[in-house]
């Protein structure tokens, strides 16, 4: 009897599907759009960790494609960014070389997947047939009013030479290289994404996405509601005015803090103050984010401006200070502070002896020496004039309007999310195409121009004053206006990389169009993407730019729907031992190269599933390959042995038929594919005991066991299944369908039971009457009865109990 070679089998049924495509659009079907994060074509390659994304959206795509759906299934590169630039400057090769060197053997790797990619689809955002639709779409937004420019102080990573948005920086540190951030001004292009924050943030609901995952975005957002209040000067008519979320405590504010770049910082600071404020204010320009808006930093530090303004509910006079952690481009830039209810503020003012007025007393209760702040919004109102006695969670909802009513204040929505940076001053990206002229100004590059070319360089090297390589080629940066002709110069920033994945998964559909980004007809048809399956770390970022792009060409019309993601699917991470990222310099990596050639790609997809839940981190071990292998052999000898003595099905068989159909659809719809694997090994065993009883498993249950394996491992599946007698592909075989009736057992086992304790058991029919029980009950038992039966209780399926009495 044959035995399993999963080489000859592997290599057979490639060659089939090659020439037998199974996935195909014949405009009938109803398409399913299943999506991969698509990768950054690093040199190191893939390994077993990248591998389990892939499976899990073939597994899923496959069984979309056995349920009769054409399969939307592309693969492509991400190619732009740091990397690929920084090993050009460090050897001197183009980063189009080694990008497109990196891109085939990554391809090469992926196709030992055997994923049912469309390589037809392949897309690079590095190719300018795909940028420059990734330029036009920044031409429609400076167009819109959507892509502007601004000066300010932006986070700068000294190392990488490189502005960073916000999001890049973690911790205060460059999320590349790890250097801390600094500040530096320069002049950026923005995209206005705070423009479409409500839509971002009320659009959640409509999406099937992990609630961990939307909960992250809507807290990026940040949507709050709140007041900006105005705070006169004392002795002056000019005003201050803060931003809060908690106007309820406004009697409490006993002091105010400026940012040492707000604006009236140099104006009102007195001359007494002037060189400590000043001082200060350099020391603060070097500090990130992050570091500023530590709360339980107790070195709070500050200098008092030797100003005040007068609290316009309360009339006290309050002392203005600046701290670092108030931030300039947050609110207006300025606060009023609440030691007793803000953890900050109160930190602030025992540093510097300001003085603490509770105004909320939680269950009426007002504290002697209160020892941190109390910052719930639940408790009565207290030293608040005409406030005293309201509830403080009803005052912070109702004090904006009537703050806004007594005329020194208005009611505010605010949002964490900023406008998105959106210049790069490297050379590996999409040249922003704009045209600075010195007449009209900034003018886009004409549509029928675009791409705008990235031009080859000498020299890669960021030039560290700011400006990009691109700067220092002027015959490329030297132009004529589009507009009137005149001597002009290019813009030379480029964009960050997450420009071309912001749109990819739109270009997929119609990868050759060279009119169009897409064209509507496809996009109605084929978008958007069904599921969307990828790692976690991209939970903020990269779908909220999608998001945010995906509405905007939703509003001038490209294409029809304002989600790109219906379903997302966030897979864990596969680690080294002791749960240690994988990485090349760990020593730790895991490459598939060498299980695919000693197992085959069946028992390695197999196992990719079998480590433990797709959403879970799981540790990597080589040993446990050996399990799934064995169980793909055994498979495979019951298909040959069952094949040669053809049994008949008994109904034992078509029961466990049925059983499995059902249990294995309902956990691959729960995305439990783990289980699905075990359920596959379970399900093995109980078919190889049966035909050790009845000579061999009916051909049928084999069959459809085949089609529901074809998922997961595909060539063994095909294989098993033409041997078993099937013509076409197993893949256009139909999901089977299950029969409840038929699941269940006909005839089940029963406890007898005399007086609580067990004497007998019967088999009966799954649905037995009570009298037809009762009576075979009865006779089994009726040697041993010694008394008369004075009760009689039949739980159906479950028991038979006698009560004898004397
Ligand atoms: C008074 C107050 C009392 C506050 C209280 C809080 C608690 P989000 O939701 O983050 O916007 N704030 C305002 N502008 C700021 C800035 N530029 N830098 C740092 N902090 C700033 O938080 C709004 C709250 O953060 C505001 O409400 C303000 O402090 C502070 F018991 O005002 B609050
Ligand atoms: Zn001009």
């Amino acid at each position: 009897m044959a035995k399993y070679n999963h080489d000859a089998i592997e290599e057979k049924w490639q060659q089939y599907w090659d020439r037998n495509p199974i996935n195909v659009n014949d405009g009938k079907k109803e398409k399913y759009y299943c999506l991969d994060m698509f990768p950054y074509p690093s040199g190191s390659g893939l390994h077993v960790g990248h591998w389990r994304g892939y499976v899990i959206s073939d597994a899923w795509a496959r069984y979309q494609l056995i349920r009769g759906k054409y399969v939307i299934h592309p693969m492509g590169w991400d190619a732009f960014g740091l990397p690929a630039e920084n090993y050009a400057i460090k050897m001197g090769i183009h980063p189009a070389i080694t990008t497109k060197s990196n891109v085939d053997n990554i391809r090469r790797q992926m196709k030992q997947i055997n994923a049912i990619y469309d390589w037809d689809m392949e897309l690079n955002t590095t190719d300018p047939s795909f940028y420059k639709w990734t330029q036009w779409i920044f031409v429609q937004m400076f167009k819109k009013g959507l892509a502007y420019e601004k000066e300010f102080p932006i986070n700068w990573c000294p190392s990488c030479k490189t502005g960073l948005a916000n999001e890049e920086v973690v911790d205060g540190k460059c999320e590349r290289c790890g250097t801390p951030v600094t500040k530096k001004n320069l002049r950026q292009w923005m995209l206005r994404i705070t423009a479409y924050a409500d839509r971002l943030l009320d659009d959640l609901d409509k999406l099937d996405w992990p609630e961990k995952v939307k909960k992250m975005q809507a807290e990026w957002i940040g949507r709050s509601y709140g007041a900006e209040v105005d705070f006169r000067l004392e002795n002056s008519e000019k005003k201050i005015t803060v931003f809060t979320t908690r106007p309820d405590t406004l009697y409490g504010a006993t002091f105010m803090v400026l940012a040492p770049e707000h604006p009236m910082v140099k104006e009102i600071t007195t001359e007494e103050r002037r060189e400590a404020v000043e001082c200060y204010i350099s020391q603060a320009a070097n500090k990130s984010n992050v570091d500023r808006m530590a709360v339980n930093d107790r070195d709070k530090t500050g200098e008092f401006t030797g100003a005040y303004a007068i609290n316009p509910l309360s009339g006290e006079r309050t002392p203005i200070w600046i701290s670092d952690y108030v931030l300039a481009d947050h609110g207006t830039g300025a606060i009023m502070c609440v030691p007793a209810h803000d953890a900050r503020d109160f930190a602030f003012a025992k540093k510097f002896s300001l003085p603490i007025v509770q105004v909320i007393a939680k269950d009426g209760i007002e504290i002697k020496n209160m020892e941190e702040a109390y910052t719930e919004a639940a408790g009565t109102m207290i030293h608040s004039g005409d406030w005293n006695g309201m509830e403080s969670s009803v005052l912070k909802r109702e004090a904006p309007e009537m703050i806004e009513k007594k005329g020194f204040g208005r009611k505010t929505v605010s949002y964490k999310l900023r406008d998105w940076v959106f210049s790069r001053q490297r050379y590996w990206g999409e040249p922003i195409p704009i045209v600075h002229c010195p007449h009209c100004g900034n003018v886009p590059v004409p549509e029928e121009e675009l791409p705008l070319r990235l031009p080859e360089v000498e020299n890669y090297e960021p030039t560290g004053t700011g400006e990009s390589p691109l700067a220092a080629m002027e015959d490329w940066v030297n132009c004529s206006c589009p507009r009137c002709g005149g001597a002009a110069k290019r813009e030379t920033n480029t964009m960050p990389q997450w420009a071309g994945s912001s749109w990819y998964f739109l270009r997929y559909v119609d990868v050759h169009n060279e009119r169009e980004l897409v064209s509507r007809e496809k996009a109605d048809r084929l978008l958007p993407v069904d599921m969307y399956v990828g790692g976690v770390e991209h939970a903020v970022l990269h779908l909220l730019y999608s998001r945010f792009w995906t509405k905007f060409l939703y509003d001038i019309g490209v294409i029809g729907f304002e989600e790109p993601f219906t379903k997302l699917f966030n897979q864990g991470m596969i680690t080294g031992k002791n749960g240690i990222k994988m990485s090349k310099s760990k020593g730790n990596v895991v490459s598939p190269d060498d299980l695919v050639r000693d197992y085959g790609c069946d028992a390695l997809r197999l196992y990719e599933l079998f480590v433990g839940p797709p959403e879970l981190d799981a540790e990597w071990d080589d040993r446990g390959i050996d399990g799934v292998s064995r169980f793909l052999n055994r498979f495979y000898t019951l298909v040959q042995d069952s094949i040669e003595k053809k049994p008949a099905a008994t109904k034992e068989m078509i029961r466990l038929r049925h059983n499995l159909v059902h249990d294995i659809e309902q956990r691959f719809d729960a995305f439990s594919l783990n289980t699905v694997v075990s359920g596959f090994m379970e399900y093995n065993n109980a078919m190889t005991l049966l035909a050790k009883k009845e000579g061999g498993m009916d051909l049928e249950t084999l069959r459809t066991f085949s089609v529901l394996l074809a998922p997961f491992a595909p060539h063994i599946a095909e294989e098993c299944w033409h041997e078993l007698g099937g013509t076409d592909s197993v893949f256009h075989a139909g999901w089977p369908k299950y029969d409840e009736e038929a699941m269940k057992a006909d005839e089940i086992e029963l406890p007898v039971q005399l007086n609580g304790k067990t004497k007998a058991v019967i088999t009966v029919p799954q649905d037995c009457p009570k009298e037809e029980a009762l009576r075979i009950a009865r006779e089994a038992i009726k040697d041993r009865l010694d008394g008369t039966i004075l009760k009689e209780i039949y739980v159906p399926g479950r028991i038979v109990n006698l009560v004898v009495g004397a």
